[in-house]
């Protein structure tokens, strides 16, 4: 590699206003790992990390919105139940990670954006062994996302269903948030190479479990659906308190088995993810929903849920 060009890209390339796809501009990130903060450029793991050898470790993606961080204990709660499917444990307890979320946060100056918690379970050898990795690494990133473009959520977005089957239960659990998303991966390249920006996943039974990175959700006759936890969707946070708001509205949301016919002959949907927050789906496999436009029900969730971003979460600031 030529390294003396690698090493003045990022600022040079900056300057000049003009940025490669897939090589980000340094941003000047504080990145937390295992109790210190590094420069972005010094926030590194070993080659041998399990991690990165084989996906071996769990995330959580969270959303800080107006100086607040929303539904942290939520996350970190999943987090650890995701560490425990996999007998990784945590070198730190609930409390002392909510609050290295949050003095992360601060160190970066941020008050709305994206949170990336990564642990992995720590260098190890070139075998599967986990017992080999004595050093987990918990990482902290605070930083920005934007999933979708504004204007797919005035319009409503277009999805289709792909090929690629969301993991069995017995094999990866679905429910857990690990570091080898390769089967979300491969649905999403899958979406992205039809010329869509989200997939919903069948599971093997065939039945709708998710979207790559969304949960699903559908109105029909005034009553709200879901899939089940059982048919390998993620427990999302942002589903949880989509349930909420529904039911403020005076709408319960079943938890049925569902499949496309049902999402097809729907009168209103919508997915839910902390990334992507709610948003709109006006078209299924190029079947119209309801009258392809994002409905009203969908609209008040919608609202609901920003007004809510705008007061509740955990406050960044000490007090
Ligand atoms: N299903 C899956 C498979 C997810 O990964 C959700 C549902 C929504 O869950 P929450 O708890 O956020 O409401 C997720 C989480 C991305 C991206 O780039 C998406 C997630 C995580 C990381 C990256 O689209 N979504």
């Amino acid at each position: 590699m030529d390294t003396r060009r690698a090493r003045g890209f990022p600022s040079v390339l900056a300057k000049r206003g003009w940025v490669p796809v897939g090589f980000p501009p340094l941003l000047g990130m504080k990145v937390y790992i295992n109790g210190k903060f590094y420069s972005e450029q010094n926030a590194k793991v070993s080659v041998f990390d399990h991690g990165l050898l084989y996906g071996d470790g769990v995330f959580e993606g969270i959303r800080a919105y107006y100086g607040r961080v929303f539904k942290l204990k939520e996350h970190i709660d999943r987090l650890f139940h995701s560490a425990k499917a996999i007998m990784l444990k945590l070198p730190m307890t609930h409390a002392k990670l909510m609050e290295a979320t949050l003095e992360t946060c601060r160190r970066n100056k941020l008050t709305d954006g994206y949170i990336r918690l990564v642990v992995t379970r720590g260098r190890g050898t070139l075998g599967l062994n986990p017992n080999r990795c004595s050093n987990p690494q918990v990482i902290i990133i605070a930083g920005k996302i934007q999933l979708y473009p504004p204007s797919l959520y005035r319009k409503g977005m277009e999805i289709v269903t792909v090929a690629t089957t969301r993991n069995h239960h017995n094999a990866v659990n679905p429910a857990i948030k690990s570091l080898n998303y390769l089967n979300n991966i491969l649905a999403k390249i899958e979406a992205n190479t039809a010329g869509y920006e989200e997939a919903i996943m069948l599971n093997a039974e065939g039945y709708v479990a998710e979207c790559t990175g969304d949960n699903i959700f559908m109105l029909k006759d005034g009553q709200m659906f879901t899939p089940p936890l059982s048919s390998g969707a993620l427990h999302g946070i942002t589903r949880g308190t989509a349930i909420d708001l529904v039911a403020e509205l005076g709408l319960p949301t079943s938890e049925p088995n569902m499949t496309r016919y049902d999402l097809y002959s729907a009168d209103e949907c919508f997915l839910t993810g902390t990334g992507a927050e709610i948003v709109p789906v006006v078209k299924i496999d190029q079947r119209v929903i309801g009258n392809g436009k994002p409905g009203p029900v969908t609209k008040k969730v919608v609202k609901a849920y920003h007004e809510l971003t705008k007061v509740s979460g955990e406050r960044i600031a000490k007090r």
